[in-house]
């Protein structure tokens, strides 16, 4: 049972990373030499953890019937996004430079509403959360601005549930969703809400692995970013929260204390406000 009434289902959340991802055109030159590489090197892995643990028949059944479920739930995405991807990020950036990056997640969704450099993400009229006001700027490692670079956004509500992922809970199809493109300087001033931590829902497939291993099911709360600039690399981000719960465990492994921010109280009273810039490396 998922603790919060009228939860989305895992099915329906699950199925919808799915349908997204098939969308996208999914291509790589691997030579057969490297896919046997490869797949020879994953199964000697698995051989060695079969041996190490003496895995049984009757938990090789059970692992054929969770594999079966992970895909009927459609939470593949999900599952190798919490479970997979950070080591692939990690690999793949290691040459840069500029700003750390972090994993994109099963939640991504391309040509959210443009908005100018200083601008209010999408939300409802009484969006719940904290106010949270974002000053930052973009720019190249050697120092200079990046004017016109675009910034994509999105994060979780303050109920830990994203728009276009949650059926059945009334969010607005782009809510807490926004490209922005920034001023001359490469800066820009988002208003939003703070997000809350996000939970695996624990009636699919991904969240009973997580139970019946013992993990918290969660991920801290967390801002999500695609930094764009021409000439540049694009930038794969999550910003977190100093002090906030999850922050030590996610169960995703994505936190690099690079992305912790520190919101402070703003002046005026409305919420909190945070400074932090991109430095985006050149292609
Ligand atoms: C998320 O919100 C997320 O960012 C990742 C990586 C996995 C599951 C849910
Ligand atoms: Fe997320």
């Amino acid at each position: 049972m998922n603790a919060r009434t009228d939860a989305p289902a895992a099915a329906e959340s699950g199925a919808k990373a799915t349908d997204k991802f098939l969308h996208k055109q999914v291509t790589a030159d691997s030579s057969p030499e490297r896919v046997s590489a490869i797949l020879e090197d994953t199964l000697a892995a698995l051989f060695e953890v079969i041996r190490k643990h003496q895995v049984t028949y009757a938990e090789y059944d059970l692992l054929k019937s969770w594999l079966i479920q992970v895909g009927e739930d459609g939470e593949w995405p999900l599952w190798l996004d919490v479970f997979v991807e950070h080591e692939i990020e990690d690999v793949n950036t290691a040459h840069r430079h500029g700003s750390k990056g972090s994993i994109e997640g099963p939640y991504y969704v391309p040509g959210a509403p443009e908005l100018p450099a200083e601008c209010t993400m999408p939300m409802r009229p009484d969006e719940k959360g904290t106010a949270l006001l974002w000053r930052g700027q973009v720019r190249s490692v050697n120092g200079s601005a990046l004017g016109g670079a675009v910034v994509e956004l999105w994060h979780a509500d303050d109920d830990g549930y994203y728009s276009q992922f949650a059926e059945g809970m009334g969010i607005p199809q782009w809510n807490l969703r926004g490209t922005i493109v920034t001023d001359e300087e490469g800066r820009f001033a988002i208003g939003t809400v703070q997000p809350s931590p996000y939970a695996i829902p624990t009636d699919g497939a991904t969240g009973q692995m997580c139970l019946a291993a013992g993990w918290s099911p969660f991920r801290p709360a967390h801002l999500h970013v695609k930094v764009h600039a021409p000439g540049h690399e694009e930038l794969t981000a999550q910003l977190y929260f100093q002090g906030g719960e999850h922050t030590e465990n996610d169960i995703a492994k994505a936190v690099k204390p690079e992305l912790i921010l520190s919101p402070t109280p703003r002046a005026d009273g409305q919420g909190k406000e945070i400074q932090y810039d991109f430095v985006l490396d050149p292609q």
